[in-house]
């Protein structure tokens, strides 16, 4: 694995999952508690045994800095790193990146000076826990020129992803990014190739790409220079290099979601309290996911009853009672508050003791969640200052809304309360 490099796609314009990215990049977007999206693919590498990451961004926060800084140092005795490239202008590339293919293409002068056989391409917002190694082997075996790793599919979300056809094979001999209606039917295969049961076959009829590859590195810089013109993989690059150039689909057998939306982002870290096993367990002692050490204190709960949550460490909790869902880091909640089914991402500090204290009578709104509030179905960003009974509940149904300057929003009936934001007493959304 020493002959890979991993290349992390770290987001576009980030409007997919906003307000989430509205001060950060996505890759620093805080995930089940203690992590952000960015520990997924990293810690995969490394447990992989690939320790030359490259992480592509639109949008360099001090964040995402701070927490790769922080968080992934390898011994002076390796070729570990991660490192973070930045879209920038230069005189050859006056725009930022267009998309996908053009993140790369704007850096190909830098990752083409590594003596690598293989690059690695990488989403950096995807759940999923996989050994890379198995991947990698496999594009070897089959001296593959890219390899697809691939999920069966039912026709629900099918023309949310690239759709292929293969042969006998397991080579990819048609593609079509993200088809509807004729062209999706079009798309429809026998997935019992894959090795499914008939059963499995018919309610998963059709071979997603799950966006990441292994290329060779003679193929990637081909395809990108031979057409400057094409930025997109998923758009332009596969589906043109699926004839001439020998495309393998490497079958994934696990849990795997894209969680590039607010909604199925939500779904995913909720879904991490179920019982009695979560689709995604962050424990693993063989493959565990790795973050930044903050030597938090541990959790302090007063009289609350917590059922099927997770709670990150330094939470104080008091006489609340919180019910299916993740608390983060630092978060702080009041008396007689009711928490369900929601993700409250914390805070990146405390507030000092005496000031929380001397505040209390005053009309200031303190870090956390405010006393006799209920929060139902929501995402509380980080620093966020919920005051005293306010029911964050999406009363009136609302599916969307932009209500930035009263510090929310709702995206697919979700209320995202947005970072640093202040809820004042009595609010009702
Ligand atoms: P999408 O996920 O829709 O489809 P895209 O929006 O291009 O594809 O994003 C892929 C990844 O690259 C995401 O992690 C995104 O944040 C990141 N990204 C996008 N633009 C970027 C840029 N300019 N710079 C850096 N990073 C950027 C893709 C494939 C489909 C496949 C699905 C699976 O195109 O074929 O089925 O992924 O989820
Ligand atoms: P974490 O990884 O624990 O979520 P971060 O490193 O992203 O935290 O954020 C911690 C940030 O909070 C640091 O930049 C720190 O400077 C900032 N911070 C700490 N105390 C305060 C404070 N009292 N007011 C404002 N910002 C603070």
């Amino acid at each position: 694995m020493k002959r890979v490099l991993g290349i992390i796609l770290g987001g576009g314009a980030g409007t997919r999952l906003y307000p989430l990215t509205k001060l950060r990049a996505k890759p620093a977007v805080p995930l089940a508690g203690k992590y952000r999206l960015i520990d997924i693919p990293v810690s995969n590498c490394i447990n992989s045994d690939i320790h030359k990451m490259y992480i592509l961004t639109q949008f360099n926060s001090t964040s995402l800095n701070r927490h790769v800084n922080r968080s992934y140092n390898f011994s002076t005795f390796t070729e570990g790193f991660v490192e973070i490239l930045a879209a920038q202008q230069t005189s050859d590339s006056p725009g930022w990146f267009q998309g996908t293919a053009d993140a790369v293409r704007q850096y190909i002068w830098l990752l083409k000076d590594w003596d690598v056989d293989e690059y690695l391409i990488l989403s950096g917002d995807h759940l999923y826990r996989m050994d890379y190694s198995l991947f990698v082997k496999r594009h070897r075996e089959t001296n593959a020129d890219v390899t697809l790793s691939v999920v069966p599919i039912d026709e629900k979300r099918a023309s949310d992803f690239g759709l292929m056809k293969i042969n006998d094979a397991g080579r990819v001999i048609d593609f079509a990014e993200k088809p509807k209606g004729e062209a999706l039917k079009a798309m429809e295969v026998d997935t019992q190739a894959l090795g499914l049961t008939a059963e499995q076959a018919a309610k998963s009829p059709y071979i997603a790409s799950m966006g990441i590859y292994v290329f060779k590195k003679d193929a990637l810089i081909d395809l990108l220079e031979q057409a400057p013109e094409q930025t997109d993989f998923g758009k332009e690059i596969i589906p043109g290099a699926a004839g001439d150039y020998n495309l393998q689909a490497y079958l994934f057998n696990g849990y795997w979601e894209d969680i590039g939306t607010i909604e199925a982002f939500f779904d995913a870290n909720l879904a991490l309290t179920k019982q009695p096993e979560p689709p995604f367990s962050f424990y693993d002692k063989d493959a565990p996911i790795y973050t930044r050490a903050r030597y938090l204190p541990p959790s302090k709960l007063l009289n609350s009853r917590v059922t099927e949550s997770m709670i990150g460490e330094g939470c104080i909790l008091k006489d609340c009672r919180i019910d299916r869902s993740v608390l983060g880091v630092r978060t702080r909640v009041g008396a007689d508050c009711v928490i369900e089914e929601s993700l409250l991402m914390g805070a990146d500090y405390y507030q000092a003791f005496a000031e929380h204290n001397s505040h209390a009578e005053d009309s200031k709104i303190q870090i956390g969640i405010g006393a006799k509030t209920t929060i139902r179905r929501a995402i509380v960003d980080k620093n966020a200052r919920i005051g005293q009974n306010v029911q964050i509940v999406n009363k009136d149904r609302v599916e969307e809304s932009n209500r930035e300057s009263l510090g929310f929003y709702i995206r697919n009936g979700i209320v995202v309360v947005l970072k640093n934001a202040t809820i004042p007493d009595g609010t009702v959304i």
